[in-house]
């Protein structure tokens, strides 16, 4: 998907003109795929462009560099106003926003304790990531031949950079075989998450989502969506979920930052109701409360002032 240019960048404490923000090509994390990173959106509200749990956010692109072992230099708070400053800057009522902690130039060699650690956060205007009608047509998956990655190689709960080489391969497979997204399975042959987005499956009259040990990232949009569905009366449990259950779900969603919530409309040719009806209006609740429409769900919309 194309970027639009925006005004600014945050590099390391500063704002800098958009075409600016530029690296050296000895830059470590190019080589080695050692960056942590977050995919944030804002949204217009009645009260200006807000961020949607930008503090779970921050917070967990700093777990994602405690599990790689990258000492970050900015706090959370630090990264939080840095973040709403970039938005402020753009201008934009909307946006998606991607920070990203890397090591930065002057070493080579996979010891990255001499290492320097740099920060950037940039924004600029995101549409649906799958397509515009992905909550009420669904998308079409495929089970990958690939398989998700494992606690004990590439630790999934991290966002780093390295672990986008697991769904890119998964990603491109899906596309060219004419699907839209790749179902990756854990090492156990469990439903982990698709390349960029959380699972959810309906069986019984359950939504079921697969636990963080099957490889799945911690998804922020995963749980907010567990919290709605259980305020609005839905059963949702973590559990071990089979690629069969997929087959024969009542119904199925994606979700996360980029593609909020995306219904499933078949896994493997096998057709899944679409959008089912615990989908419609989870995504109906979900719209409304990123854009702070919710009262219960207010303190998820962090304002840029
Ligand atoms: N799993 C993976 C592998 C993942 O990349 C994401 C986010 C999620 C689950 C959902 O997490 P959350 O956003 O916290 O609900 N994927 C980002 C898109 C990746 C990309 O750059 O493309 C996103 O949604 O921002």
């Amino acid at each position: 998907m194309p970027i639009t240019p925006t005004e600014k960048i945050w590099m390391n404490g500063e704002l800098v003109a958009w075409e600016d923000a530029k690296i050296h090509v000895l830059t470590h994390t190019l080589h080695y795929g050692t960056g942590v990173f977050e995919g944030i959106r804002a949204y217009e509200t009645a009260d200006g462009p807000a961020i949607f749990r930008l503090t779970d956010h921050i917070e967990r692109l700093h777990t994602s560099a405690r599990i790689l072992g990258m000492p970050l230099p900015y706090t959370v708070d630090q990264l939080v106003e840095a973040t709403k400053d970039v938005v402020r800057a753009s201008g934009l009522p909307s946006a998606y926003i991607r920070p990203i902690a890397y090591y930065g130039y002057g070493e080579m060699g996979l010891n990255t304790i001499p290492c320097s650690v740099d920060v950037a956060i940039a924004c600029w205007p995101w549409g649906a990531y799958l397509g515009d009608d992905a909550l009420t047509k669904g998308v079409r998956l495929k089970t990958s031949s690939w398989t998700r990655i494992d606690h004990n190689s590439m630790p999934p709960a991290a966002k780093t950079t390295g672990n986008y080489v697991n769904s890119t391969l998964a990603k491109v497979e899906a596309v060219n075989a004419g699907y839209d997204e790749a179902l990756l399975l854990s090492n156990q042959g469990f439903v982990s998450e698709c390349t960029g987005e959380n699972v959810f499956v309906a069986r019984h009259g359950k939504l079921l989502t697969p636990p963080l040990a099957a490889g799945a990232l911690e998804g922020i949009t995963q749980s907010s969506v567990t919290t709605i569905a259980r305020d609005l009366g839905f059963d949702v449990e973590t559990s071990n979920i089979a690629r069969s259950d997929c087959y024969i779900a009542e119904e199925m969603f994606l979700c996360g930052t980029a593609a909020e919530v995306s219904a499933v409309n078949s896994v493997d040719d096998r057709a899944i109701p679409c959008p089912g009806p615990m989908t419609a209006s989870i995504g109906e609740t979900y719209h409304k409360a990123i854009r702070g429409e919710v009262d219960r769900y207010k303190d998820w919309v962090e304002h840029v002032g």
